[in-house]
């Protein structure tokens, strides 16, 4: 990773070395804390945020969830996101907020502990690879299940939950593979350890419901309405494992992943072991419409 000048940290704009917290941190003894990711792409009139606003509203959506005290409006923080990608000369990147429970309270309960937020941001290329991006990565299901809607939150974002996540992604690239997929606890098909999962059977296109342990991820919802207005059925439904494997495409779609092909599901080739066409199409449509190349949605670009 490579550093920028500035971190905004708790009302102001620190050096990127500055930015620390203390090591009884409750955040980092329990993982009590949230975040966000967001990209930004170089276009014409400047950075353009995407879905900016979104984001930040899921933030507090999940701060909301976990318990966590949000003290800022969104739109104070859609406002700090933007200068930090000023004050770092980015004109493309991505934007790190997170918020978490610091020091003065021992033990679980977080009650007495003061809350940081943090906003960082710098340049990140394709999340699983260029050759990824171009020809599809190899994945496998992990014998990690997601975490479910009785012990933690699938749907929110808490930085506690990630640990499931790092779990599958280490074991998947320690065995060879690019990245895990996710079941949960009845063997539905969840999501990738960082990305939604979408899958193309017979020229309809499926993704798992939140409800199955799914991040209601910004880039699926974006994915979904670009396909549909493009002309293709989409459902959202309950996906089997089996389902990965007769899939005539299979894709992934993130902030920092975008949208990944999927070429192989268990050293099983996915259609004839190349991206499709509608994998091809969403990667097309999403990318057009991020890049401003596309005005398809124009509402979703917020210039910084
Ligand atoms: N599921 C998970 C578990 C997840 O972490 C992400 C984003 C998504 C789905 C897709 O959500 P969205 O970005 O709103 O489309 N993962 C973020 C963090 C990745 C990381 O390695 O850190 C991201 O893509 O920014």
């Amino acid at each position: 990773m490579e550093a920028t000048e500035y971190i905004w940290m708790d009302g102001e704009l620190v050096k990127w070395d500055d930015a620390q917290v203390h090591v009884l941190s409750h955040g980092i003894h329990y993982g009590t804390g949230a975040f966000e990711g967001i990209r930004a792409y170089k276009t014409d009139k400047g950075p353009a945020i995407f879905r900016l606003t979104d984001h930040i509203d899921r933030l507090r959506r999940s701060t909301k969830a976990l318990g966590i005290p949000f003290e800022y409006s969104v739109e104070e923080i859609v406002e700090v996101c933007k200068e930090v990608m000023r004050v770092n000369g980015l004109d493309s990147g991505y934007i790190r907020p997170i918020t978490f429970f610091g020091t003065g309270s021992i033990g679980l309960n977080p009650a007495g502990a003061n809350v940081h937020l943090a906003i960082a941001a710098w340049e990140w290329g394709a999340y699983l690879g260029e050759e990824g991006m171009k020809n599809g990565i190899r994945v496998a299901v992990s014998s990690w299940r997601r975490i479910g809607h009785n012990s933690f939150m699938p749907d929110a974002k808490g930085t506690g939950g990630y640990i499931n996540s790092a779990l599958a992604k280490t074991a998947a690239v320690n065995a060879g593979y690019d990245e895990a997929i996710l079941l949960n606890e009845n063997g539905l098909v969840a999501e990738g350890s960082g990305e939604n999962i979408f899958v193309v059977r017979k020229g309809v296109v499926h993704t798992p419901p939140t409800a199955s342990g799914a991040l209601d991820g910004i880039t699926r919802e974006s994915v979904r309405l670009l396909l549909e207005e493009d002309g293709h059925a989409i459902k959202e439904t309950s996906i089997t494992r089996t389902d990965l494997y007769y899939a005539d495409e299979v894709f992934f779609t993130g902030t920092a992943a975008e949208v990944t092909p999927i070429r192989e599901v268990d050293d099983r080739p996915i259609g004839d072991g190349k991206p499709g066409p509608i994998t091809r199409r969403a990667q097309e449509l999403y990318m057009g419409t991020a890049h401003g190349q596309l005005d398809l949605h124009p509402e979703w670009l917020e210039y910084a």
